[in-house]
């Protein structure tokens, strides 16, 4: 699962190094802004889907690893966790129809869209963990520390 939301925030997080807090927090809302299409501040799961088909290089209905890092322009360091923290049954592929789920995982409160405020806290975690000590590790890492509190 995961929230591919992330795509668009992490193009900008090629390097090895953590962006700063306001250098990242601008990059997460500028990912949000792309995502939120008809720009009412909310991210609804059609336009979650829209944002993770443009990634769908080959029209397969699913995002490899590869398409993820033409996509994102990531080193592997970077990408391979930032990949598997979606790809929790670790099969090498996101299904753009779990769109739901990964949705679910931003979605706090619980109604069915994402503010700005979810997708914040949820975006910056993840990629805290990814650039953590600890986040280049065993597959699934960067999601169940995104889920520690
Ligand atoms: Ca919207
Ligand atoms: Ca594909
Ligand atoms: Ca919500």
């Amino acid at each position: 699962m995961l929230s591919l939301v992330l795509f668009a925030v992490c193009v900008g997080l090629s390097s090895q190094q953590l962006p700063n807090g306001h250098e990242l927090t601008q990059l997460v809302d500028q990912g949000f802004h792309e995502m939120d299409t008809d720009k009412n501040g909310i991210l609804t799961e059609q336009e979650l889907g829209t944002a993770y088909s443009a990634v769908d290089f080959n029209g397969d209905g699913q995002i490899s690893f590869a398409e993820y890092t033409k996509y994102t322009n990531q080193t592997d360091a970077v990408a391979r966790p930032m990949f598997n923290a979606y790809d929790t049954d670790a099969d090498g592929m996101l299904p753009l129809d779990h769109m739901a789920d990964y949705l679910h995982l931003m979605d706090k409160n619980d109604n069915g869209v994402v503010d700005i405020h979810e997708y914040e806290h949820y975006t910056v975690k993840l990629v805290q963990c990814v650039y953590s000590d600890h986040g280049h590790g065993s597959h699934g890492h960067a999601a169940s520390c995104v889920t520690q509190h």
